[in-house]
């Protein structure tokens, strides 16, 4: 019996860590009959079944699991947009804040390709964002801001997300230079990514840390957040809830609302409150169908 991290999944293998050693596994048969699926970053019970065989036996209890990108047991998020190619998209990024919040889990910005865009434009990127999280500006061109941003991980686990090619996997490739992980240019005819990175996979930085690098995407859904506990998900809110005149304000359009008054005083940013807005309908929305 040995206890290992899942750090890849292909074609129903899971590739298991344990000490220095790779072990390639299957999962075992009632896994599956069960309806239970291994999630890279799951900590295993594995057992060698010959030279070359070995299966997972057993998943141990999970710090937490995401469907999107389909990760267990992170510490960290780090959302890595792109201050242009492609352009910033704060519907993607604030749901994926929601998902981490939600969980629980620490969150770091990083803003990257600030090679692309002026300190003006940088700074207004930084306004929506720098007093609710930690922010970091990258360029995975020139490895600017890249220590920065390796002292912020510390040792924690982090997962990068965020839309396809914004540049996690360039990122990644400048966090550990062991291997190197492909990375590919945005589409010209659309301006998105092309989804280079298929799988999720978990890297060790040169200093030492776990890092998984996913695939990014160009929309996001959310699948099983509350409308009623939205507000709880938006930090900068949650000091406003309580002066609202109605217990149960939404913060909608309701009279005597203490966060509309924080957005009208520029104490809510006023794109976060339209994100707010926009997935608190989408979720009843949703819901209806
Ligand atoms: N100008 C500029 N280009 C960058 C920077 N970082 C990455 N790129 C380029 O952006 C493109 C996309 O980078 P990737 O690292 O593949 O992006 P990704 O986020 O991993 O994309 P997916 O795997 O599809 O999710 C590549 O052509 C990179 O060379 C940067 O800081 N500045
Ligand atoms: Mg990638
Ligand atoms: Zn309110």
């Amino acid at each position: 019996m040995i206890q290992g991290t899942i750090i890849k999944g292909i074609a129903g293998f899971y590739y298991v860590k344990a000490g220095d050693i790779v072990y390639e596994c299957k999962a075992r048969g009632i896994f599956k009959k069960d309806g239970i699926t291994p999630y890279v970053g799951d900590e295993v019970i594995i057992e060698n079944l010959n030279e070359s065989e070995a299966v997972i036996n057993e998943i141990l209890p999970r710090k937490n699991l995401f469907i999107r990108p389909p990760v267990a047991n992170v510490d960290c998020f780090v959302i890595v947009v792109a201050a242009a190619k492609p352009d910033p998209n704060s519907e993607i990024i604030d749901k994926l804040l929601v998902m981490a919040e939600k969980e629980h889990t620490d969150i770091i910005i990083c803003i990257n390709k600030m090679d692309l865009i002026n300190d003006k434009e940088i700074n207004r990127i930084l306004e929506i964002y720098k007093d609710i999280y930690p922010v970091v500006c990258t360029c995975g061109k020139t490895g600017e801001g890249v220590q920065e941003l390796s002292a912020l991980l510390g040792n924690r686990k982090s997962a990068l997300a965020g839309p396809s090619g914004t540049g996690k996997s360039t990122l990644l490739n400048r966090l550990q230079t062991r291997f190197t992980v492909e990375t590919g240019d945005i589409s010209e005819k659309t301006k998105r990514g092309k989804h280079t990175t298929r799988h999720v996979e978990i890297f060790e930085t040169d200093s030492g840390a776990l890092i998984f690098d996913t695939p990014g995407f160009t929309s996001f859904e959310i699948l099983d957040a509350d409308e009623d506990e939205l507000h709880y998900l938006y930090p900068e809110m949650l000091r406003f809830i309580g002066g609202c005149k109605y217990d149960n304000c939404r913060h909608i359009k309701e009279p005597g609302c203490r966060v509309m008054q924080a957005v009208r005083e520029g104490n809510i940013h006023e794109l976060r409150y339209k994100s707010y807005i926009k997935q608190y309908k989408e979720i009843q929305e949703k819901k209806r169908f």
